[in-house]
């Protein structure tokens, strides 16, 4: 099924948040019939419908990006509201907007992996909120099984979000803001393996697909729909 915006558009944030109310009763529709959601989304914002229909208060969100999506009104150097999903949906960010109405997710029962392109208000909101940050090489380093350790004392699913410019520019140059040195596909594969192997994956987004921005191959696009067959596999299998 597709989700669209319910009415006119007024200003970005409302129409993030009217979007987002729709996607989470769809999703605690899916959830009820024993149906699993998947999401394939524009962007990142789409993660406040997902957390809010799986509830927030014991859904851990391991979340794969370059960027932080930590950014506040106060920290965003460009004002972006796609700088701010994953704050939105710790309560971090416009918390009247969305978290204070439609719950937030605890921010220490949050792994972030893969980033490497962070503003600096970014990395001081990751350690003040204690989210617990995975880069590529910590990735590598075997630095995953810890943070899961930690955040499977606090949540009893997890919502997994695949921002696909966590993947290296050479497999995934269809995305607006690439950044160089990435994760390979079956590095992320092997990283939501080792997460169903700690909580059950309760939701999968996999956003940011732009088909403006991919090669005449399609590089991105089928990099993107062979990494979800695979979440989906790996969730499937548990
Ligand atoms: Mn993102």
């Amino acid at each position: 099924m597709t989700i669209e915006r319910p009415g006119p558009f007024t200003t970005e944030l409302s129409a993030v948040t009217a979007v987002n109310r729709v996607l989470a009763s769809e999703v605690r529709r899916a959830v009820a019939s024993g149906s699993f959601p998947l999401v394939a989304g524009g962007n990142c914002n789409v993660a406040l419908g997902m957390t809010a229909g799986l509830d927030t208060t014991q859904t851990a969100i391991v979340w794969f990006d370059a960027h932080g999506d930590f950014n506040t009104p106060q920290t965003t150097p460009s004002g972006f509201l796609d700088g701010m999903p994953l704050a939105m949906a710790t309560g971090r960010a416009h918390g009247n907007a969305w978290a204070r109405p439609m719950g937030g997710v605890d921010a220490r029962a949050v792994v972030h992996v893969g980033a490497r392109d962070l503003d600096p208000g970014e990395v001081e909101g990751l350690a003040a909120e204690d989210v617990h940050v995975v880069t590529c090489d910590d990735l590598r380093d075997g630095g995953l099984a810890a943070a899961l350790a930690a955040v499977a004392r606090r949540a009893a699913r997890a919502y997994v979000h695949v921002d696909i410019d966590v993947l290296d520019l050479a497999v995934a140059p269809g995305v607006d803001f690439a950044s160089p040195g990435g994760l390979a596909p079956a590095e992320v594969t092997a990283a939501v393996t080792a997460v169903a192997a700690v909580l059950p994956v309760a939701g999968v987004s996999v956003t940011a697909y732009d088909p403006q921005r991919d090669d005449e191959a399609g590089t991105t696009r089928t990099t993107g729909l062979d990494l979800m067959c695979e979440l989906v596999d790996v969730v499937a299998h548990r």
